[in-house]
Parts: C-alpha cells; structure tokens; sequence
C-alpha cells in the first residue's frame, strides 16, 4: 500500500489532520499505538508520520517518526510523571511578553529561558506592545537579553511593527508562541498572516476553558513555508530534570563565574567567596536575573 509522509497539523478527539505534499488528510491512530504503559504522549502536533489511504478513502498513521526535538512538560498523574508534549520536533520557541500591560515578568521569562535550554531548543524572546511604551523604554527593559546572548525583537502587533522581523523569523520553521496571558500572542499572529485571524482567537478561547493542559492543538502552515502555534497564557511550567545544583549553568552570565567560588559547592546565595555574589555586588550581574536565579534556587517561585 502507499505511503505518504506527512506532518500532524492538529490533533482533535483521536483525529489528526496531517499536511503532506499531496494535501492534507484526516488520519486515525493504529490501535497498536496505544498498547503498552504510556509515560508520554504517543502522537502529538508537530509529530512526522507515514499515513496509508484505504480503500475507502480514510487515511491511518502507520508510523511515528522518532522526535528530532520537543517542547514538553511534566504533568504528575496518579500513575506517575507523565510527559505532555506541548509540541514535537519545534526548530524554536517564541517567548512572548508585552513590555507593558500586563507588566512583564521577568521571572517567569528566566524560567522559560532555562526551560527551553534545558530541553535544547532555539529560542528568541518577543517583546511587544512598544507602542504603549515607546521602543526606548522597552528596550532599557529587556537590555541585559541580547548581552547574554538572546536575542529579542520588539513589535507593535496593533501598529503592526517588528511584524515583518516576526515573519521573517517564522518562515521555513516550527514555532510556537508561549508568554501570560494578554501580551498578544494572538494578535501578533493574526498581524503576520491575515487568515490566521478568527482561527487562533477561537482556539485561544476553547483552550483556556477550564483546561490546564496547555498542549498545541493546531499548528498553521504559513504562507513563507513552515508552521506556527499558539498557545493559551502558559503559567506554570515545571523545572524538571534539573537538579538545584546544576542551575547556575542555565545562567550563561554565572557559569564563567562558578569556578572562581571558594567552595566547589557554592550556592551562590551566601557563601563567603562565592564569586557570583561578588560580580552582583559589582553591579557585573544583573540584579534581577540573580534574584531570578536565588528564587528558582530556594525552589519558592
Ligand atoms: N496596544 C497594544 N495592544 C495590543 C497589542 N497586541 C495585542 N494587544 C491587545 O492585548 C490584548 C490581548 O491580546 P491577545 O492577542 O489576545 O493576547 P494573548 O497573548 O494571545 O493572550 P492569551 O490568549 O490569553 O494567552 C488584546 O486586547 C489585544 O488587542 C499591541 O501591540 N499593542
Ligand atoms: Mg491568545
Ligand atoms: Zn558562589
């Protein structure tokens, strides 16, 4: 029988629609997927696959691609730690926040940071709503980023700004937009390819309805090549596999520093010699990635 390569676009009730060259297709799940114990996400949006046609026009996944990389969480179940895939094989995760309204949380962005480091993703950190603020302030705002190494594009979704440096950035690859709730997720996709538009507001809405879950539902191929996803406001994302002393390393602006402290197992929040704290003294760390990193140290964040 033929098979036909594909990539799953969107999972719905045990369906997945799956875009391949010769268009797309609505796919079932052989049954021996689902046999065994599950610790994770069998399928998942972003997920390669083979699909066969029957006989009677309906398609059927025959094979899943092994994961090239994936965006995932934690989810503790009563059987254990389960993995969600938020989605499988993304080239980059956009990390969304407004430099205003809501005021940006740069913890919650240092942890993303970590997350995504952590799960070896390529990331770029979005900053929108400059025309609230004014592209200056904003900028003095997330400044400390691009030195680090991380690169940051602000945009206007409503003045349609830094729009076409987002398309840019977009096309050719797997993205998914996360960041709070109401900095714009949404609108900046709607402003990058207008018939996205009712399509990610609805899905935003029927997402956030009761649901924890935060995995893509949907993916949407754009016009330059490449597929983008929304999400719904992701708050809590676990830190995961990373053991309190191994967090200095997620920080690029302390793991040079490390070696130099006194004591090899340096916390970094109070020991005498501890090189870290004598940099932020300098004023060579920023203060609040330093308060970031004592926070998700002391584990009450
Ligand atoms: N002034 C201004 N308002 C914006 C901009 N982008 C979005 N908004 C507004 O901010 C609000 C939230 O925008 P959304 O696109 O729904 O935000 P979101 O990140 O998708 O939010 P969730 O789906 O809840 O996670 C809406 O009222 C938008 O009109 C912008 O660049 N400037
Ligand atoms: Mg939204
Ligand atoms: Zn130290």
């Amino acid at each position: 029988m033929e098979e036909i390569n594909g990539i799953v676009i969107k999972s719905q009730s045990g369906f997945f629609k799956v875009d391949t060259d010769e268009g797309q297709y609505t796919a079932r799940l052989r049954g021996r997927f689902k046999k065994g114990r599950k610790l994770g996400d069998i399928i998942a949006v972003g997920d390669k696959v083979k699909i066969s046609i029957q006989e009677d026009g309906t398609a059927m996944i025959e094979e899943i691609a092994e994961r090239e990389s994936k965006f995932s969480r934690m989810a503790p179940t009563a059987r254990g730690v389960y993995e969600q895939i938020i989605i499988a094989n993304p080239d980059q995760v956009i990390l969304t926040f407004a430099c205003t309204d809501p005021e940006p949380n740069m913890r919650m962005l240092d942890r993303f940071l970590i997350i995504v480091e952590e799960q070896d993703i390529p990331s770029v950190i979005v900053v929108n709503k400059i025309d609230l603020l004014g592209i200056s302030k904003a900028r003095k705002l997330f400044d400390h980023y691009p030195k680090l190494g991380y690169r940051v594009i602000y945009t206007s979704a409503s003045k349609k700004r830094g729009v076409h440096k987002l398309r840019k950035l977009l096309s050719g690859k797997v993205s998914v937009l996360v960041g709070p709730s109401g900095v714009g997720k949404s609108s900046l996709l709607n402003a990058v390819q207008d018939d996205l538009g009712i399509i990610v507001k609805e899905i935003s809405k029927a997402n956030r309805k009761g649901r924890h879950t935060t995995v893509v539902r949907e993916m949407y191929p754009l016009d330059g090549g490449g597929y983008v996803a929304d999400t719904p406001g992701l708050k809590a994302l676990a830190l995961w596999d990373i053991e309190p002393e191994e967090l200095d390393a997620y920080f690029p602006e302390l793991r040079d520093l490390v070696p130099l402290c006194r004591f090899s197992s340096c916390t970094h929040l109070q020991e005498p010699g501890c090189a870290v704290i004598a940099a932020v003294e300098r004023g060579e760390v920023n203060f609040e990635r330093y308060e970031s990193y004592v926070r998700l140290r002391l584990g009450d964040d």
